[in-house]
């Protein structure tokens, strides 16, 4: 019996979770993927996500991406296809070593 895979060909949408580690005050990075549709809004004309105040202190733990003084999520929205995800560094004592995407629709 041949078998084939279903592959979507509409839109998805993700949440990003990341391994992080701060030390409370130096808590953000840059973030971006170019060509998905956000939900929550770049920062400035920088055209980045400003993920900042991240609850992780002195611990290695979780977090989602998320915009500044916003407690949701960040959602993206992407047709199939290649992105790139871009991470920059913000303030120097945030560090981050695992990334997980997950579909949420
Ligand atoms: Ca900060």
């Amino acid at each position: 019996m041949h078998e084939q895979s279903k592959k979507s060909l509409r839109e998805q949408k993700h949440e990003i979770t990341a391994r992080v580690i701060t030390n409370g005050s130096n808590d953000s990075f840059w973030f971006l993927i170019p060509g998905a549709t956000m939900d929550q809004p770049l920062y400035g004309d920088t055209g980045w996500v400003m993920w900042d105040s991240m609850t992780q202190e002195d611990v290695w733990g979780w977090e989602n991406v998320k915009v500044y003084n916003q407690s949701q999520a960040m959602q993206f929205t992407m047709d199939p296809g290649t992105y790139t995800m871009k991470i920059g560094v913000r303030e120097d004592e945030s560090q981050l070593d695992v990334i997980v995407i997950t579909r949420v629709d």
